[in-house]
């Protein structure tokens, strides 16, 4: 008689000590509250929220010797001792000597942008992200998308769509000169193209074409733990070494990074700027003082920077990686047995609905994504994020939308705070949404603030 084979499944390598209650709602309330918050999921109030997949960003629950490092806040003005524990720990595991912290992620990128950005630069990267490009257009640049095709396209499966296309990358060297390129904006992982990794061997590729022009590459490593878990998973010849290591030899191209510490850190608050030019970070730690606080705190609490020291401790723990990218996986391959449509490979933080195929009967004008997250979220409470023609903003020189390739909902799974029954919960409202799709009519703006307008825009529902 053939032996069964019995499936091994894996688990949280945690288990949970404190609990904070979550609102159970009506749908008539919803209706109330979605319209009252103009259809827009950032304006809708955290208590009338069941599921909270807004974003995984300050949303983690930390551990318990991370609370007990709470404890350990050494509030002093200068020099607190949390922070050198912190800039330890980020030589250690990010592998560069110079460190600057900063309140959170868009801080750093604000003080990254201003050193290294003149008004006429153009900064490739692939794909743009909210904040990042607005400080870089805020500083004089102008970004341009360098991307492989394959990642503007939701249903390829190229297992690293977050890679650059050097050719394009060269076009643009070609057309404007290297001398106009400050740097390349490198993300692990891209986080608009659904949270797709780069390779290590793009990155070594992308190295040698930016030595060889004499530009340099930092690199957003907001989710670089995450990026690093895919490369082990996928690439050939890193089946065997640790995600620290992974971690470590990534950050080893790059001459500096940003990072908002809200994601991989497993905190509430933080960000910092680590780099290994001495130059930059003598600039950075000089403009910190001005826009965020003293070199030794940049806007946070001594009991924050110890928590996020910390916090790098467990980051790269691979039983820790995995189950979270496990959650993730096990919730879009729920979505892909119903049919639904979904960004595909699933990406490692969140779930990125296609809304475009999920909604094929909406204009992009009549923003299908923003339509849906509220649909999703009036039908049981559950918070997802537009990712599409709203989070685009609008062309800096023509005044015009940017249309994106990418229309999506994003369903962002905070670290350590979910369970699986609440992804269960969670995939039978995108079901019952799925199946009324037809019958669902989509919005008009009717707000539209200055900056980041994904944030603070309101909308009507068209009739
Ligand atoms: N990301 C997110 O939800 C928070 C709000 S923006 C909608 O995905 C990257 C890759 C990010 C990021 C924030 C920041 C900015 C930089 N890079 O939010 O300022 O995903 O800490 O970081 C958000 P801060």
């Amino acid at each position: 008689m053939a032996k069964k084979i019995i499936k091994r499944s894996w688990a949280e390598p945690f288990k949970i000590k404190v609990v904070e209650p979550i609102s159970m709602t009506t749908k008539e309330y919803r209706e109330k509250t979605a319209k009252q918050a103009g259809y827009n999921t950032f304006l809708l109030k955290s208590q009338d929220i069941y599921i909270d997949l807004l974003t995984d960003s300050g949303t983690n629950a930390m551990s318990d010797y991370q609370w007990a490092g709470m404890m350990l806040g050494d509030e002093a003005y200068a020099g607190s001792k949390n922070f050198y524990y912190l800039w330890d720990n980020v030589k250690k595991y990010y592998g560069y000597p110079y460190f600057v912290p900063t309140h959170q992620g868009r801080a750093a990128e604000h003080l990254v942008s201003k050193i290294l950005i003149k008004p006429g630069d153009y900064i490739p990267g692939n794909m743009y992200f909210t904040t990042t490009r607005l400080h870089q257009e805020i500083a004089g640049g102008t970004f341009v998308d360098v991307i492989i095709d394959e990642a503007h396209d939701p249903q390829s499966l190229h297992p690293f769509k977050g890679n650059v296309d050097i050719s394009k990358l060269d076009k643009l060297v070609k057309e404007v000169g290297a001398k106009k390129i400050p740097y390349i904006s490198v993300a692990g992982p891209v986080n608009m193209a659904g949270g797709q990794p780069i390779s290590m061997a793009n990155i070594v590729e992308l190295k040698s074409y930016a030595k060889k022009n004499g530009i340099k590459m930092w690199l957003d490593a907001t989710r670089l733990v995450e990026n690093a878990y895919f490369i082990k998973q996928r690439e050939k010849g890193y089946e065997n070494k640790t995600i620290a290591q992974i971690l470590k030899e990534i950050c080893s191209h790059f001459e500096g990074i940003w990072v908002s510490a809200k994601k991989d850190l497993l905190v509430n608050i933080g960000g910092f700027i680590a780099t290994k030019n001495k130059n930059v970070y003598e600039e950075a730690r000089n403009l910190v003082v001005v826009y965020e606080g003293l070199h030794t705190y940049g806007g946070l609490a001594g009991r924050d920077m110890e928590a996020m020291a910390r916090g790098i401790e467990e980051m790269v723990n691979y039983d820790y990686i995995r189950s979270r990218i496990g959650q993730v996986e096990y919730f879009g391959n729920k979505l892909l047995e119903y049919k639904i449509p979904i960004v595909q490979p699933i990406g490692g933080h969140a779930i990125f609905l296609d809304a475009k195929r999920f909604l094929p009967h909406l204009k992009q004008i009549e923003f299908p994504a923003q339509t849906l997250a509220n649909e999703i979220y009036i039908d049981s409470g559950v918070r997802a994020m537009e990712r599409g023609i709203v989070s685009a903003g609008r062309n800096q020189k023509t005044g015009d939308h940017n249309y994106p390739k990418l229309e999506l909902v994003r369903l962002t799974l905070p670290r350590r705070v979910y369970t699986q029954a609440h992804i269960d919960v969670t995939y039978e409202s995108i079901a019952s949404v799925y199946d009324k799709r037809k019958s669902i009519k989509g919005l008009k703006m009717i707000y539209e603030p200055k900056y980041l307008r994904f944030f603070q825009a309101r909308f009507e529902k068209l009739k």
